[in-house]
């Protein structure tokens, strides 16, 4: 497995890279989530290339980009273990050798939600996606569900933009209790991690509700929130309904949809989300 660190090298191994070349953009911290998005890439295509970048455009000022972990060394026997092809791990400077002036805006699908929370996150996360694309030249790309408003906005760039990379949605891998894997789950205390799968069972409870004909997206709601009550120590940011393709919240459920939510245990904040049809 070859790390590269510099846009140049990079350039020259893509040149004899074995196609379709699957890319896998991480942060980091690697855990069995990218390793499921790993194994997909390895199974469909003839190369595969993970980047690992803590993207400081996509951080909001309030929130610690310093203190996001950053194992470079395990990280890079993890993916050796896993077959990829090569591992792209740039310095700051060479992702951002000037102020970035130019920014991939995104619309609608980026309003909602994470967006709502996390102002400019979705421009970040979308600018440099786009960066990598042009770096990395991939055919295919892999995304986790797990970050299902991301993955909205990373198809709606493609399209609007006519990237030439093809976007693979990748399953959430979960703990046995239902936690979604999650660089941040390292932060948990050992008392914040028992309670951390209420949010998986809210997001449930909203599914089940779904799937037994409730149409009302505030009883739905309620029904949700059921499963936090009492707990106060997790507090919940956001709980929404929303299209899968749109992200756009809907007030009734009249067909396949996503329940997205958002709660900060202790000073970590999570996210989850599952898809919920109606009968
Ligand atoms: P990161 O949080 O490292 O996630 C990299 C990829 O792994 C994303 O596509 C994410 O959805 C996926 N992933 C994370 N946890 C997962 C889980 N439990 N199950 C399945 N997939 C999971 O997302 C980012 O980095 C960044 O925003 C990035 C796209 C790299 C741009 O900087």
């Amino acid at each position: 497995m070859r790390a590269i660190h510099s846009i140049a090298e990079l350039r020259c191994w893509r040149t004899q890279a074995r196609v379709p070349l699957g890319f896998v953009p991480t942060m980091g911290a690697l855990h069995a989530g990218h390793g499921r998005l790993i194994d997909e890439a390895r199974a469909t295509c003839a190369s595969v290339a993970v980047s690992i970048f803590v993207n400081p455009i996509q951080f909001n000022a309030s929130e610690d980009y310093a203190r996001y972990p950053r194992p470079l060394e395990s990280d890079l026997e993890f993916c050796a273990a896993r077959g990829v092809d090569m591992v792209f791990a740039p310095p700051l400077e060479e992702m951002y050798p000037q102020p970035q002036n130019v920014f991939v805006e995104v619309g609608p699908v980026a309003d909602a939600m994470e967006g709502r929370f996390r102002p400019g996150h979705f421009r970040g996360v979308a600018t440099v996606v786009l960066k990598l694309f042009q770096i990395v030249q991939p055919d295919r790309a892999y995304f986790g569900e797990k970050d299902a408003q991301q993955l909205a906005v990373i198809r709606r760039m493609v399209q609007d933009l006519s990237v030439p990379v093809e976007i693979v949605r990748v399953p959430t891998v979960r703990e046995p209790d239902g936690l979604a894997l999650s660089s941040r789950n390292r932060h948990l205390s050992g008392g914040e991690r028992t309670i951390a799968p209420l949010l998986y069972l809210a997001l449930s409870a909203a599914q089940r509700s779904i799937a037994a004909g409730s149409r009302d997206v505030e009883a739905i709601k309620r029904a949700a929130l059921t499963v936090f009550a009492g707990d106060p120590r997790v507090r919940l940011e956001y709980l929404e309904i929303a299209g899968d393709t749109d992200m756009q919240p809907v007030q009734s459920v009249d067909g396949p949809v996503r329940v997205l939510a958002a709660a900060w245990v202790g000073g970590t904040r999570l996210i989850d989300n599952l898809c919920a049809t109606p009968p």
